[in-house]
């Protein structure tokens, strides 16, 4: 795994405005565009099932987020995905509260079954539920676990056969093989509703022009906790409003050079 490239693929996002085809919540759609768009990748929201599938073959990632999901939504996923997979665009997944209900669990299982995941990003309840293990959820919030969650992370990677990027204090993404932690970050990010949700269309964004999508989850998630500490430095005081406004900000501000300079990431094994 190449860690020195965090900057330089935070500029390959910049230079190539990557289209993400986002299949996400309705709590979530506007901060998701907002946040694409600040970063400098180009969303587009589309569920229809009579059009995914165009969309989804011309994007450069598709981002499947199961957060208000609903039949008709789940289908157009399946169409979407099948298209994407014919076509080589990568798929990231945002399995939104699995393990609080069992129809979130299985449609994400589902969705890991019957479609090529590059992909998964969520909270270590959602990852744990996902692989079968109890891991306490409270509605889309991941609750009291336990355990190593960089083994959870790798266990995850092997058993849905994709790369796993599991969040919180300190991220944890693995292919099974390879593991890294990404620390940093701040936790006013969890005050703010979406701010997982916009990461998986931010890791979307990445897996579009980075060949490697462990690579990509990490250089991702590196520019993120960047972010969201100069965020924290420059707003952090007023709180989760005044923070989300700024946080949009540094996603459009954060450098390459600020991403090498701030990204704390630690190669765990491989
Ligand atoms: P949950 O619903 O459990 O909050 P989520 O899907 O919202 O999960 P998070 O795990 O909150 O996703 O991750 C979103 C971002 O917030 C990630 O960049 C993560 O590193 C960061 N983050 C989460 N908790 C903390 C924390 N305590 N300190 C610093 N950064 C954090
Ligand atoms: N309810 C259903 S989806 C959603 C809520 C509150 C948004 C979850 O976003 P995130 O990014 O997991 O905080
Ligand atoms: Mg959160
Ligand atoms: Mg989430």
């Amino acid at each position: 795994m190449d860690i020195r490239q965090l900057g330089a693929n935070l500029q390959e996002v910049r230079d190539r405005k990557p289209l993400v085809h986002n299949i996400t919540n309705v709590v979530v759609t506007n901060f998701t565009a907002n946040g694409l768009l600040a970063l400098g990748a180009s969303p587009v929201m589309a569920y229809a099932r009579q059009e995914v599938a165009e969309i989804a073959g011309i994007a450069g990632a598709l981002v499947l987020n199961i957060g208000t999901l609903n039949e008709v939504e789940v289908e157009a996923m399946k169409l979407a995905g099948r298209a994407a997979n014919e076509r080589g665009v990568p798929v990231v997944l945002d399995p939104v509260g699995a393990g609080a209900s069992a129809y979130r669990t299985e449609t994400a299982r589902s969705l890991l079954d019957e479609l090529d995941i590059a992909i998964v990003r969520g909270n270590a309840a959602e990852a744990a539920n996902l692989i079968g293990r109890d891991w306490t959820i409270r509605g889309v919030d991941a609750g009291a676990g336990g355990g190593d969650v960089a083994e959870l992370a790798r266990q995850a990677a092997l058993k849905l056969g994709c790369v796993v990027a599991i969040t919180g204090e300190t991220d944890y993404v693995s292919d099974g093989r390879r593991t890294a932690a990404v620390r940093g970050g701040d936790a006013l990010l969890t005050r703010v509703t979406g701010a997982g949700c916009l990461l998986s269309s931010v890791i979307g964004a990445y897996a579009a022009v980075v060949p490697d999508p462990l690579e990509a989850a990490v250089a991702a998630l590196a520019a993120y906790s960047a972010a969201a500490e100069l965020a924290a430095a420059r707003a952090g005081k007023q709180g989760p409003g005044s923070f989300q406004i700024a946080f949009l900000d540094l996603l459009w501000s954060v450098s390459p050079s600020d991403v090498e300079r701030l990204g704390k990431v630690e190669v765990v094994e491989g």
